[in-house]
């Protein structure tokens, strides 16, 4: 089965999935064999590599390392397109659609093109949505957009219904890595309860309670980067 179906699948079974976020950037491949000792002991069932820059281009040579640690499925969350391996499984082809950057909307996406038509990448279409997380997050500054506010429920909703009828097979609510708020609970279930694709959500979470808060409230998906860079010890409350 391929990625997007698994995560379908999870989804009907009401099976919750959970993604560790390593930036290339950050990542220190000596410590990854340890890294992933803990990985593997948490319910942790997808890993995504990936920053909003990633300077010295070593997202390729940490996929690599990664993969030689771990058969979790791989995936790219790329900042550009410079960022793009046919090392990992896949790929979330982000639009930043709570954006109007039009080098977010479809420019990267067109340059993407051609690389990715050479890779044996599995393609998820993401429609990218962010949300005020109460700090200035890198994303916001490389994209040049802004989040939208956490109150603004309309807005939040109607550009995740414009992704789903758009095509986009996945919808992100990004807080933005190192969120002090991670996106509201109120928001997730809105999102959930109105759209039939899966709902992933990041930024911020850094405790098991708002972990849980995210699931209960109808994520399919959550993604922690932050919290498990700042403590490993973090992994030992998500044991399987
Ligand atoms: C960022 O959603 C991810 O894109 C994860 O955020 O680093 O705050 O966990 P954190």
């Amino acid at each position: 089965m391929n990625i997007y179906q698994n995560i379908l699948q999870a989804k009907k079974d009401s099976k919750k999935l959970l993604a560790v976020l390593i930036d290339p950037e950050k990542a220190n491949v000596e410590k990854m064999a340890s890294f992933f000792e803990k990985v593997h002991q948490s319910i942790a069932t997808h890993i995504f590599v990936g920053g909003s820059t990633d300077k010295n281009n070593d997202t390729e040579k940490v996929v690599s390392v990664i993969k030689n640690v771990t058969d979790l499925p791989i995936i790219l969350f790329p900042g550009d397109v410079k960022q793009i391996t046919n090392k990992a499984d896949a790929i979330l082809f982000l639009t930043l659609l709570s954006g109007r950057n039009p080098e977010y909307l479809i420019e990267q996406q067109v340059t993407a093109a051609p690389i990715l038509k050479n890779t044996e990448l599995e393609i998820l279409p993401t429609g990218y949505i962010l949300i005020d997380g109460n700090i200035e997050t890198a994303t916001q500054k490389v994209s040049n957009t802004k989040p939208i506010a956490q109150d603004n429920l309309n807005l939040i909703l109607n550009t995740a219904l414009a992704g789903e009828f758009s095509g986009k097979k996945l919808i992100y609510l990004e807080a933005g890595s190192g969120a002090t708020v991670p996106v509201d609970a109120s928001i997730i279930n809105l999102v959930a309860n109105n759209l039939s694709i899966p709902i992933i959500v990041g930024g911020g979470i850094r405790s098991k309670k708002q972990l849980d808060s995210a699931f209960n409230s109808g994520a399919d998906l959550v993604v922690i980067g932050t919290a498990f860079e700042n403590d490993e010890n973090f992994f030992n409350q998500l044991k399987k």
